[in-house]
């Protein structure tokens, strides 16, 4: 059965997820997109054969359309996201699914009263094979028990609309995302550390910052972010345990020796970095919507991460531990994250 895919949003990612869904991943097809900037999803939508409409609403409802996803900035989400569930509709949409964490509980309350899981949330990096294997090596015991993680997510640079918040709302709600699903485990408390601030960076950003986290059985992680370290696009991440340790590969490539040095590139986009983990996510994503059995992040991981960003934000303010406060997983959401 081939699903019939509307695309809301056609920006960066947007083109990128109908570029796959369109040549990429079997079993789908795009057969409407929307923007507000309708030009844009004309020429989008000519480019692949769909329909350009109007408006979200518009895609949610349309007839040719089963499944929907959400590619439009963040605020504009979870709008979109009750609109689908309320339409009985499958819904893909990227992170993060809602920009407080007060709208995430209503998508998670409109999911349970639908009765079936609708939801999946864009936090790709559970698609990649690295953190994949990682979490494998974790699961079946590997390193024993978890006890530390070290994190660094950095991007060559960010633009002036970049602020200090949206080093944990945009970037950092990936790790937020990773860490409860590698380690199984809850995050019950946030702190923000201020290092020196780099000179290359426009200057209402604090960055870098340190986040500190800890889990409910009492692991501690430290992830460093630094969205303009100049070099490229680098994720890193080691887990310590009692009895060894588990790191993220670097993206295989070369090894390039010449003229007295050994090189290899570092990737300079998310793009670049997940390609492999977004074809990978939906793929995964329209195989799980043809068995009828969501089975990726869903609203609840959402939710979770949306809280336990407020959290971190209020500690880059306020300097304090701060701890996360989550409602009690409905039993719809089946066990811990
Ligand atoms: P973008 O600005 O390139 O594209 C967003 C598009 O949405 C624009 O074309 C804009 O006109 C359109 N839009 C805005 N409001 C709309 C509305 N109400 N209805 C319809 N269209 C609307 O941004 P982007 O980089 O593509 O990011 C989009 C989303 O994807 C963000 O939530 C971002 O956090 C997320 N994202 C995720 C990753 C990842 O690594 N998973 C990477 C990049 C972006
Ligand atoms: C962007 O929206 C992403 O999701 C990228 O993965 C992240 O590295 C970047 O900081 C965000 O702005």
């Amino acid at each position: 059965m081939t699903v019939h895919i509307g695309v809301i949003g056609t920006g960066m990612i947007g083109q990128d997820h109908i570029r796959r869904l369109t040549g990429v991943v079997t079993g789908a097809e795009v057969t409407a997109v929307t923007d507000v900037d309708a030009r844009r999803a004309k020429e989008v939508a000519a480019g692949v054969g769909a329909r350009a409409l109007p408006t979200g609403q518009d895609v949610i409802v349309d007839a040719l359309v089963d499944a929907v996803v959400v590619t439009s900035w963040g605020p504009t989400h979870a709008e979109y996201v009750l609109a689908a569930i309320e339409a009985g509709k499958y819904v893909f949409c990227e992170k993060p699914l809602a920009t407080t964490a007060e709208d995430a509980l209503r998508i998670v309350e409109a999911e349970e009263a639908a009765g079936r899981r609708l939801v999946q949330v864009g936090f790709m990096r559970r698609y990649d094979q690295g953190y994949r294997a990682m979490k494998r090596v974790i699961g079946e015991g590997g390193i024993g028990s978890p006890l530390l993680m070290h994190c660094a997510h950095r991007n060559p640079a960010a633009p002036e609309s970049y602020h200090s918040e949206m080093a944990t709302q945009d970037t950092a709600i990936h790790e937020i995302d990773t860490i409860r699903w590698l380690l199984d485990d809850e995050i019950v408390s946030a702190q923000v550390l201020r290092p020196r601030s780099t000179s290359k960076r426009f200057e209402h950003l604090q960055d870098p910052q340190i986040m500190l986290f800890e889990t409910a059985s009492g692991v501690r992680i430290d992830l460093e972010v630094f969205v303009n370290c100049q070099y490229g696009y680098d994720i890193q991440c080691e887990t310590v345990g009692e009895t060894g340790t588990v790191r993220l590969p670097d993206p295989a490539d070369v090894w390039l020796r010449t003229a007295g040095q050994l090189r290899t590139e570092v990737a300079q986009g998310w793009k670049e970095r997940f390609a492999a983990a977004f074809d990978r996510e939906l793929a995964e994503w329209v195989a799980s919507i043809q068995d009828g059995r969501l089975a990726g992040p869903g609203s609840w991981d959402g939710y979770a991460a949306a809280v336990i960003s407020d959290a971190t934000v209020d500690a880059l303010h306020s300097g304090r531990v701060v701890p996360v406060r989550l409602k009690d997983r409905p039993a719809f959401y089946g066990g811990r994250p």
